[in-house]
């Protein structure tokens, strides 16, 4: 990322203090893997935060290490050889812009489909470890989609995991690079609800089924809370984090609720993110699961397919609130 100067600051936004960070401690929902309850647990979790931390995933740690230095390496390259990898249309190398409707964030990323091969001819051990990652961290995902099931008492246990197995799978896969950013103070001095914490990357819900993001061990990653305070989320680089996505709210007719987090940035240490969006395939029907539905429940959502929503999605802003287009009336 190219060193911004001062002024350029100016541009990004910052925190507001109106609805605190919670000074009070909250656990994010730890689920070891490995033990006969992690399915009530992902279930607690789903229903309460839309979000939780699983250890014992089995993913290899080099290969977690791995792609975090070649990718250290990558954002470590003059900007125009990164912009090689071509512009986010919406595929490709990133700086600060997010989206195509005026989001901008303190971040440079890379963002890559996980069914073609990614455009990182020039950068081979790259692409090699990204490859390695996709294969292991898919399959943790599709396994905390198959515990969920059995947590749901649904059959057949692939249902939800099936969608990700998919060839046709609409999956995407994210490399987020933060630089440290100063703290400086807020434009406007006057604005008392800004506390000068800048944005890494603004607040905003996944449009996916599930995401499976992990970090260096430099914090920044904060969720809110059902009454709009934000909690900022230990890092451990060791474990992965996951988030309930508005398809999966969708499919759980609302029992589970996908989870608004943000990226404020740090003034010392770099942050670096990896993240796993797990989508279904494009012309997927994205309603309530039959099998969860009780007597003569009604879905709370219209029918719509997963491309319908992405359309949707990639036309509105970070912060809105994309799934309220598609609730019933
Ligand atoms: C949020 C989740 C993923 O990072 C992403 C993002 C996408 C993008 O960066 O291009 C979007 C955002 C995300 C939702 C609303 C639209 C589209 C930026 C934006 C303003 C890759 C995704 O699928 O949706």
């Amino acid at each position: 990322m190219v060193v911004l100067s001062k002024p350029a600051i100016e541009q990004f936004s910052y925190t507001r203090n109106n609805k605190p960070t919670s000074t009070l401690f909250t656990q994010i929902p730890l689920v070891d893997l490995s033990k006969p309850d992690s399915k009530h647990q992902i279930i607690k979790a789903c229903e309460e935060l839309g979000f939780f931390k699983v250890i014992n995933h089995g993913v290899p740690m080099e290969s977690m290490s791995l792609l975090e230095s070649e990718a250290t390496r990558f954002f470590g390259l003059p900007l125009c050889e990164k912009q090689k990898t071509g512009q986010p249309e919406p595929y490709g190398y990133g700086n600060r812009r997010i989206g195509e409707h005026g989001d901008v964030g303190w971040v440079e990323y890379l963002l890559l489909t996980t069914s073609q091969d990614p455009n990182l001819h020039r950068f081979q051990g790259f692409r090699l470890a990204l490859s390695n990652y996709m294969k292991s961290v898919k399959k943790m995902a599709c396994e905390i989609l198959e515990t969920m099931a059995d947590g749901l008492k649904i059959q057949p246990r692939n249902v939800l995991s099936k969608l990700l197995m998919d060839e046709e799978s609409d999956s995407i896969f994210r490399v987020n690079h933060y630089p440290p950013c100063p703290h400086v103070q807020p434009v406007n001095a006057n604005d008392s609800n800004s506390n000068g914490d800048v944005i890494g990357f603004g607040e905003h819900t996944d449009p996916q089924i599930i995401s499976v993001l992990r970090s260096n061990n430099t914090s920044g990653l904060q969720i809110s809370l059902r009454d709009g305070t934000w909690i900022s989320v230990p890092p451990d680089q060791n474990s992965f984090f996951i988030n309930v996505g508005d398809s999966l709210q969708v499919m759980t007719n609302g029992r589970f609720k996908s989870v608004k987090h943000r990226v404020v940035t740090n003034s010392e240490k770099s942050r670096l993110s990896m993240i796993y969006f797990g989508g279904p395939p494009l012309s997927e029907k994205i309603a309530p699961l039959p099998s969860l539905m009780r007597g003569d429940q009604q879905s709370l959502y219209k029918e719509f397919t997963w491309f319908e929503y992405k359309k949707s999605a990639y036309n509105s802003r970070l912060a809105d609130n994309r799934l309220i287009h598609f609730e019933k009336t």
